[in-house]
């Protein structure tokens, strides 16, 4: 397997997420996915691992990066899906073909919105889903994402 990286996660922001902290705050907070994804390299990296982070607003860019996490060897993905969490077949299929552990993550409560946001097609792919945090759903993520798959705290004498 060329290029493959056994620590590395994947987490990936679907479509309008590069928006975060411009708009909507009342919805999605303050916090900007610069500071999403710091957290997320920030949280990986307490697990020894490393997070590639990607945000596209296409969902065939989506796909490709759901095989490409395949392809490098990746032990998980983090995938908020945006919009195409309701709406992508194709997104579902990719993360069925892949078979890496993967949690889905929404910043709102998907629940307490408009009733299409209630389904996830994304959300069958994955083993756990988590939403309704703000962006500390993410750290709460990758943390199950962690003990899922027996990456273990690195304490300071490993560093
Ligand atoms: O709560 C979430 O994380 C969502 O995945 C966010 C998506 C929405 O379509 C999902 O139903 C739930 C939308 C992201 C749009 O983000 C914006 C942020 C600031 C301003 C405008 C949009």
């Amino acid at each position: 397997m060329a290029d493959a990286a056994h620590n590395t996660i994947y987490v990936l922001n679907g479509p309008n997420l590069n928006l975060l902290g411009t708009r909507e705050p009342e919805t999605y907070g303050h916090a900007t996915l610069a500071d999403v994804e710091r957290l997320c390299v920030e949280t990986a990296a307490r697990f020894g691992l490393t997070a590639e982070c990607r945000q596209s607003n296409h969902e065939g860019v989506l796909v490709d990066c759901i095989h490409e996490a395949r392809s490098r060897g990746a032990v998980g993905i983090i995938l908020n899906a945006g919009a195409y969490s309701h709406t992508s077949i194709a997104l579902h299929d990719a993360l069925m073909g892949v078979k890496i552990p993967t949690v889905e993550v929404h910043i709102s409560n998907i629940h307490a919105r408009e009733s299409f946001r209630h389904h996830s097609f994304t959300a069958k792919a994955a083993f756990a889903s988590i939403c309704g945090f703000g962006i500390d759903g993410y750290r709460l993520a990758i943390t199950g994402l962690a003990a899922k798959i027996g990456a273990k705290a690195v304490t300071q004498t490993d560093i």
